[in-house]
């Protein structure tokens, strides 16, 4: 049996794939939350885990370092997820992208009268394109995380980030005022994994494929 690669990021993308995964009859050998292990091993011999940062998994399975993973759709969407195969959206790590502005400001008003916004955001590339089809001239300035606090200390008028329950944005008095995503994580493919370890693939995808439609059913 050929062996196969999966990979995972810690924090919210493993903590829901691991169901999936259960259902699936696989168990990691550690919990990655305790181990400081960057490769699990599974109660298959021929299945391994590697944990790396979320915005780094497409890379892992487009170069073939990992045969699948599981990554969000703002980073697939954002990285253009070329060379990919997509064949699952696991339902998990659900959220929103959108535009976000503190409270009192008036969006709305703004677009109307052409103004040129500043945009704070990790998503360059999906902002650019929401704005230019909108035909708004944005100053788009790129952060790495924390985008909730551009707006506060006058870095940015908006932001573009992702949102779940919306406690963030209400514990920083912003709001969103335009959605631009639904975001929920896929499972992504190396396309020559598929073909050459197929006879391992396609089963454990289709597995993981009931896991998910048992999980939104459920
Ligand atoms: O955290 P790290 O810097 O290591 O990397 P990361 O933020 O890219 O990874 P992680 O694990 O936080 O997110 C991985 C994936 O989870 C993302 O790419 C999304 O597809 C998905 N996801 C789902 C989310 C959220 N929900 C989410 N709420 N990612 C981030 N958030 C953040 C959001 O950016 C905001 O700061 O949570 C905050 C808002 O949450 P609420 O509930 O207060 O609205
Ligand atoms: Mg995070």
């Amino acid at each position: 049996m050929a062996s196969v690669t999966l990979a995972l990021s810690k924090g919210r993308i493993f903590e829901e794939t691991l169901p999936l995964l259960d259902a699936a009859g696989i168990r990691p050998a550690e919990d990655p939350e305790t181990s400081r292990k960057l490769i699990l091993g599974t109660n298959r011999a021929d299945l391994r885990l590697i944990l790396v940062r979320a915005a780094d998994v497409p890379t892992y399975v487009q170069y073939g370092a990992a045969d699948l993973g599981v990554a969000g759709r703002d980073l697939l969407v954002e990285q253009g997820g070329q060379g990919l195969y997509q064949p699952l959206d696991l339902g998990i790590a659900r959220c929103r992208m959108v535009v976000a502005v503190p409270d009192g400001f008036d969006y709305a008003a703004a677009v109307k009268q052409g103004a040129r916004l500043r945009v704070a955001t990790k998503y360059i590339a999906t902002a650019r394109e929401h704005f230019a089809a909108k035909g708004m001239h944005v100053d788009l300035i790129k952060l790495y995380g924390s985008m909730e606090l551009a707006p506060l200390v006058g870095l940015a008028d908006a932001i573009v980030d992702l949102v779940d329950t919306g406690g963030t944005l209400k514990a920083n008095r912003l709001k969103a005022v335009e959605e631009i995503l639904a975001v929920s994580s896929r499972l992504i493919v190396n396309p020559a994994s598929l073909k050459l370890k197929r006879a391992t693939l396609a089963p454990l995808i289709e597995a993981l494929a009931k896991a998910s439609a048992r999980a939104a059913h459920g």
